[in-house]
């Protein structure tokens, strides 16, 4: 259905900054208020095609990079029921980036050039997938806390205004939603066991709570695209809200696993109806962004080999076509 990206170009053609241009941006922006998604064949501001195939490929990314700390444990899984359910989650999330580049081809970027960007470092995925998946109490925390926030904002995203995209979702949020389930099941079965297992669970939230956090990407004031991106209803809640929304349903969770969140100043605050919680370190956020978190370079490396080692694939799949396109040619 994606595949194809040279029929995805926008039906009207109008100089930069002309009247015809500013019509058609108005008929646009009158489109969105009215909540009618935007299709790929549509007319788009060149600046929101932009924002979407940045959110979307980094989106992407952030899927098949995150499948590297979980597809450290699948060996270690301590039961073949564990296994299984590990191994289906894993798969899901490399499903996750596939259905979004295809929504992101449909904006005219091929996947290679995508995928390029990324093992060059020019492209950003999620900071989380940056810190290592320590204990097998990992595979638990990461289906709450991370799978947690990734659904918290997705749920928002299916309501995105770029058809595609809102559809991906969709599906995604309904997989994403087993994987927090299967991560807040394996907790629960630690924090029924042994002494051992409860310090091990409480020792991987204790490391990963502050970096789910931070996946909402920074406050509202510091956050350079918001405001068109929400104006645009690329995204309908802003990174604050999800936040919030994120830390309001953790706290109750956290308390039926009998673990305390790493955060002194988290609160109940009557007034506002919502939890305070204790400041981000975004130092640390920006550094990690950059590239210098704990595993930015081991995963860009793992995604690097992962293409080179493909490339006798990528070379029979050619022979193939040729040898196809030649005997059609034939015929
Ligand atoms: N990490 O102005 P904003 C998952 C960047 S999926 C890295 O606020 P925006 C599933 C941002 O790109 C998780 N970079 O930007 C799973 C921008 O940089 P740029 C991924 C971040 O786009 C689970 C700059 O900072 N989900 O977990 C981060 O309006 C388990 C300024 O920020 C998505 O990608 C960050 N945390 O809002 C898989 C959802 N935050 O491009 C495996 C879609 C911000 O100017 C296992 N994305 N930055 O160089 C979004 O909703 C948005 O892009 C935000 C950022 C909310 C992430």
């Amino acid at each position: 259905m994606y595949g194809d990206t040279s029929i995805q170009k926008p039906m009207k053609i109008a100089k930069s900054g002309s009247p015809e241009e500013a019509e058609l941006e108005r008929n646009f922006q009158a489109k969105i208020d009215a909540d009618i998604k935007i299709e790929a064949n549509d007319w788009m501001p060149e600046a929101y095609r932009k924002t979407l195939v940045r959110q979307m490929s980094q989106h992407a990314h952030s899927e098949i990079v995150g499948m590297q700390p979980e597809g450290t444990w699948v060996t270690r899984a301590p039961s073949l029921r564990r296994k299984v359910i590990l191994l289906a989650k894993v798969q899901d999330e490399g499903g996750h980036g596939m259905y979004i580049y295809s929504g992101a081809e449909t904006l005219g970027t091929s996947r290679e050039t995508m995928l390029d960007d990324l093992r060059t470092g020019k492209a950003k995925y999620s900071s989380i997938f940056n810190y290592p998946a320590l204990s097998w109490a990992d595979m638990g925390t990461i289906g709450w806390l991370v799978d947690g926030a990734a659904i918290t904002n997705q749920v928002a995203l299916a309501r995105c205004s770029y058809g595609p995209y809102s559809r991906a979702m969709v599906r995604i949020c309904k997989e994403e939603s087993f994987h927090q389930r299967q991560g807040y099941e394996l907790l629960i079965t630690l924090s029924k066991g042994t002494q051992e297992q409860k310090d091990m669970l409480q020792e991987s939230v204790n490391r990963l709570w502050w970096p789910s956090l931070m996946m909402f990407g920074p406050c509202d004031d510091d956050s350079p695209h918001s405001a068109q991106s929400m104006k645009w209803k690329i995204k309908r809640k802003s990174n604050d809200t999800l936040r919030q929304e994120f830390v309001d349903a953790s706290v109750g969770q956290a308390k039926f696993l009998g673990i305390t969140l790493p955060d002194p100043d988290l609160k109940w605050n009557e007034k506002r109806g919502h939890y305070d919680f204790g400041e981000i370190d975004w130092a640390e956020f920006y550094d990690v962004i950059k590239g210098n978190g704990p595993c930015n370079r081991e995963r860009v490396n793992n995604v690097i080999k992962a293409h080179e080692d493909g490339a006798w694939v990528r070379t029979a799949a050619e022979a193939y076509a040729e040898k196809h396109a030649a005997k059609e040619d034939a015929a």
